[in-house]
């Protein structure tokens, strides 16, 4: 069996930035990929219309000053086939590849108490030992599929967003269903409706979504942006996710009304998450300010959308705005507005079948040749219970979260030792590039001071756990978002055992997080058992 100083599972962005990091250090490391490519989400999701919604030049790794400076994001929102050319450029300008394993399907990862160290096993049956095990296997990476009678039966073709082929799905002149109305569901209808014969939406649950006014970078703007770098990290390192985007100070009511829909109305004038995150502090906290900002952007619906029922079914009902992720659009109201495109209400006439010809719903049978799926991800913890992990005395880690999941600071759990988490439970998401090269760093300076203390094992102590359990508790209290269904509350309607909301992310702020995490390192590592 070969060994290795490190298995790190996962060549998206986490992954690639530990390979570095564990170079730098001198350790042996071995990354194990399912995708025959580099790149994480942004390999497996290539659907038409798939971007970022955080800006670009906000998204890209800021470690690297020289790629920084030679690098041309070409839209404000960067499409994903971009984002899949920028992280080839860092794995062949770091030559990592001699170390990832592509097609590798991690299954299984067993602690060795004896020889303290990890085995991983892949799907092939093939293992690989080593001292250290670290999880680069995403937030929002385990697809999945509703389901439906009959869906091997459809005679046409059909794609989950999150498994998108290689080869591109041509729509011109083909009737299509999409399913789901999620941030990947309003990218993709976007796209196409524009070539689609007939485009039949079939939506659950709207949700509230808000313009991304992306547009294109010319040289000139890309070496201003270039400029101002230094600031842009800055700036994302102090917001409460990250963003370049932060909340405004004043409560919604402390300003007078014509100021504050002046207000509402320039952010949503404005690029990207500033009428999410960037709006009155009070927005996702107090009933009436939430219910303020949704029935601007209902009327903002009402004004986009001609025909006044369809305007009705796109308005949700069920939530406020913003307690759910906020899809970013471009024109995606007025895409009801074309007549090959039909939004259908599958709560109230829900999806029965899927036949050999299409579809069946509770009032009628359609025909598609193409049905996509944008029915999400198992969020969160998905990634990790689609492998068996065992820890100390053969303790399956679906066994330690059987309650839900815990962590210590979303990278280690007590029990599974010498395992670290990059985007583990309850780490600080928001715009994703900043937490994971937070979480690498973290991780690669505790791997450091092992190292230099000559200790072989390190394990998350118990009470530490629950001490920052308590926190992460404590924070979504009063929080709207939690009184909502959505992945980010750990409901996933296709998942057993995932109907029950929890709290499933970290709903404090980023700055908060670090904090967190640094003292840990900062008390000489308290709050792990080492030797
Ligand atoms: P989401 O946001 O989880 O959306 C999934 C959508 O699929 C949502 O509209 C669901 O409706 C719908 N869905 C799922 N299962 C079904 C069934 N069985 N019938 C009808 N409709 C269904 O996933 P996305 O991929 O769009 O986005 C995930 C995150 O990735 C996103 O937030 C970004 O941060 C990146 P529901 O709302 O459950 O009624």
């Amino acid at each position: 069996m070969a060994g290795y100083d490190a298995i790190i599972i996962g060549a998206g962005m986490s992954g690639l930035y530990q390979l570095i990091k564990l170079r730098e250090l001198g350790f042996q490391a071995r990354v194990f990929e399912a995708g025959t490519g580099v790149g994480g989400t942004w390999y497996w999701n290539r659907y038409p219309g798939c971007r970022f919604d955080s800006e670009s030049y906000s998204y890209g790794y800021s470690f690297d000053k020289e790629l920084l400076a030679e690098w041309h994001w070409t839209e404000h929102f960067a499409p994903q086939p971009e984002t899949e050319r920028y992280l080839n450029r860092v794995a062949d300008k770091y030559d990592l590849r001699r170390d990832i394993q592509f097609s590798a399907r991690v299954k299984a990862c067993d602690w060795d108490a004896v020889a303290e160290r990890w085995t991983v096993t892949l799907e092939s049956g093939e293992q690989a030992s080593a001292r250290f095990l670290i999880t680069a296997i995403g937030a929002l990476s385990a697809p999945t599929l509703p389901n439906f009678p009959g869906m091997d039966s459809f005679r046409g073709q059909s794609f989950h967003t999150g498994l998108w082929p290689k080869q591109p799905v041509d729509f011109a002149g083909k009737r299509v269903a999409v399913i789901g109305t999620g941030a990947s569901g309003v990218q993709t209808i976007q796209e196409v409706a524009k070539t689609a014969k007939e485009l039949v939406v079939f939506q659950r649950t709207p949700n509230w979504c808000a313009p991304l006014h992306n547009g294109k970078i010319p040289a000139e703007e890309m070496a201003e942006i270039r400029k101002e770098y230094d600031a842009i990290f800055k700036r994302c390192e102090e917001t409460f996710s990250c963003f370049l985007h932060t909340a405004d100070p004043r409560n919604t009511f402390d300003v007078a009304e014509t100021e504050r829909r002046a207000f509402l109305e320039k952010l949503y004038r404005e690029r990207g998450f500033g009428i999410w995150v960037g709006n009155f502090k009070d927005m996702l906290t107090d009933r009436a300010a939430n219910t303020y900002v949704s029935d601007f952007i209902a009327e903002k619906i009402r004004g986009r959308v001609k025909d006044p029922q369809v305007a009705e079914m796109l308005i949700p009902r069920d939530h406020g705005f913003g307690t759910r992720r906020v899809p970013l659009e471009t024109f995606y109201y007025e895409v009801y507005n074309q007549p090959n495109v039909r939004l259908v209400n599958s709560r109230a006439t829900p999806i029965e079948r899927i036949t050999p010809e299409g579809l069946a719903t509770s009032a009628e049978h359609f025909a598609f040749d193409i049905i996509v799926y944008a029915t999400g991800f198992d969020a969160l913890r998905g990634a990790f219970d689609r492998i068996a992990f065992t820890g100390v005395g053969g303790q399956p880690l679906k066994d330690a979260w059987a309650e839900g999941a815990t962590s210590l600071v979303g990278m280690m759990q007590p029990g599974f030792p010498n395992m670290f988490m990059l985007l583990g439970p309850h780490t600080a998401l928001g715009n994703i590039p900043r937490s994971i090269e937070f979480n690498v760093e973290w991780v690669s300076e505790t791997l450091r001071h092992m190292r230099d203390q000559g200790l072989r094992v390190a394990d998350a102590k118990a009470e530490a756990m629950e001490t920052w359990m308590t926190h992460v508790m404590d924070l979504a209290r009063g929080l709207l978002s939690m009184e909502v269904d959505s992945w980010m509350t750990g409901i996933n309607r296709n998942v057993a055992g995932k109907q029950t909301r929890i709290v499933a992310r970290y709903t404090g702020s980023a700055p908060e997080y670090r904090a967190w995490a640094n003292r840990i390192a900062e008390t000489g590592y308290a709050d792990l058992a080492m030797r």
